[in-house]
């Protein structure tokens, strides 16, 4: 597990001057979780077309085992991170998503304005989560034990 290699994606969209809270949460629980020590953190502007570059440079140029994305995911027009990752992957896992969506409405009705999706390119597993950080602790906590062993399943 600790092995593993991983990648976080932060739309910057919603944050306008406020500071990314998210992604360096993000990796702090990855670090805590799996003790990983391969984390590589960047931030995107919104554009679809830079978003889809830089999963396709996590998953084909670095080969990370895992990418996870925050935010961009919600209604707004400029959230496109979930049509950003679904024209990279090959392979949809929506019941991923749906484990994340079930254990979010328990916490809150607005975890259904998240269109965040799941999916497969190669080996990499691709996971999009909103992006506020009490989104993120909630979201990762509902598939924290499930995610190394899809990576095992992936390789
Ligand atoms: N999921 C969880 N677990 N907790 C939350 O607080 N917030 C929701 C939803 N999912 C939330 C959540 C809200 S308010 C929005 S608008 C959507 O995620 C989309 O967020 P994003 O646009 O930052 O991706
Ligand atoms: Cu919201």
């Amino acid at each position: 597990m600790a092995n593993f290699s991983y990648g976080i994606l932060t739309d910057t969209c919603h944050l306008g001057t406020a500071q990314d809270e998210s992604g360096p949460t993000l990796k702090m629980l990855l670090q805590r979780s799996y003790n990983a020590m391969k984390v590589t953190q960047s931030t995107v502007p919104d554009e679809r077309n830079e978003i889809e570059k830089m999963l396709l440079y996590y998953a084909d140029d670095l080969k990370l085992h895992c990418v996870l994305t925050t935010g961009g995911t919600g209604f707004s027009p400029r959230d496109i991170t979930p049509e950003a990752t679904k024209s990279v992957i090959q392979r949809e896992c929506p019941q991923l998503a749906l484990a994340m969506a079930l254990e979010s409405l328990k916490k809150t009705y607005f975890a259904a304005l998240s269109r965040a999706i799941c999916g497969i390119r190669n080996g990499t597993l691709i996971i999009n989560l909103p992006g506020s950080k009490k989104a993120v602790v909630e979201c990762f906590n509902a598939i924290e034990s499930i995610i190394p062993h899809a990576i095992e399943l992936i390789r």
